[in-house]
């Protein structure tokens, strides 16, 4: 039934960035569906740890999986007494190698993102049927993405990235009122802007200012920061990387690498 949690999580040369933000956002989500994880927020980093240990890898795609736990074919959760907790480590790669060079296509897809008062994708769920079906609608339209926006027609997020747009050198993010993922590379993003001395905020996106932004990028664990060179066929900006988004590439390359940035293997 979609019944359990998740988390996807990098290591870069033996630096789980970002671990215990991770580990965090899962607890989260968890206890937004009262699933108890029977185990404590300190072991299941060293389990993770270990997993990664014993199968050898120093730059990995973690996946941590929290499910009801085993039952009847009934829907009720009482009849799920212990949930079961699955590591995996394996590797990724997400899109076409030339993504970062040259950017990403996308479509604004008519699946609606999920509202916060249903089954959001604040909580990062195993139920991801809003996702995928907003997937098969970018495969049919033979683009890299699709984005959903929210029920009020606001730009949400896409399938498994946040979304940013940057206008006269102002950087913004839908707010998770829309039903977006609080994000964790989003985040990042967000505290490396600043750094750089860009003003970088959360704001309601129409689709409009999302087609006439300067740049579009996405934002995840698995994409990283990926320029967004088209949306629904309209080029954005000059259908080229802009120059905010290349210089936010750039130093979260550096900082996913950043042992302060995360916990060492
Ligand atoms: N929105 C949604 C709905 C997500 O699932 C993000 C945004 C980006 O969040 P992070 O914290 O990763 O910056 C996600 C991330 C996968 C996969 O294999 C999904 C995610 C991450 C990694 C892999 O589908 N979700």
């Amino acid at each position: 039934y979609g019944d359990g949690v998740f988390e996807g999580i990098r290591a870069y040369d033996g630096v789980v960035f970002k671990l215990k933000e991770h580990i965090n956002r899962l607890y989260s989500s968890a206890h937004m569906i009262m699933l108890s994880i029977p185990m404590g927020r300190e072991e299941m980093i060293q389990k993770t740890l270990e997993t990664l240990r014993k199968n050898k890898m120093r730059d990995a795609y973690i996946r941590l999986v929290v499910t009801r736990g085993a039952g009847d074919l009934g829907l009720n959760p009482k009849n799920c007494p212990k949930p079961s907790i699955i590591i995996i480590t394996d590797t990724i790669s997400m899109h076409k190698d030339d993504a970062k060079e040259n950017g990403v296509t996308a479509m604004i897809s008519w699946v609606k993102r999920d509202p916060v008062d249903a089954t959001s994708h604040e909580i990062k769920s195993l139920n991801y049927l809003n996702s995928i079906m907003a997937k098969i609608e970018a495969n049919i339209a033979g683009v890299d993405e699709a984005i959903c926006l929210d029920k009020n027609g606001f730009v949400c997020e896409g399938v498994a990235e946040n979304v940013f747009t940057v206008k006269n050198g102002k950087i913004h993010t839908p707010p998770s009122c829309t039903g977006a993922l609080p994000g964790i590379t989003a985040e990042s993003a967000k505290t490396l802007a600043r750094q750089l001395g860009y003003e970088a905020s959360e704001k309601n996106v129409t689709p409009y200012e999302l087609f006439n932004a300067d740049e579009v990028f996405f934002t995840g664990t698995a994409v990283e920061i990926v320029p967004v060179r088209e949306i629904n066929e309209r080029s954005i900006g000059d259908g080229r990387p802009g120059p905010i988004t290349r210089r936010l590439m750039a130093e979260f390359e550096r900082m996913v690498r950043d042992p302060k940035e995360g916990i060492t293997i």
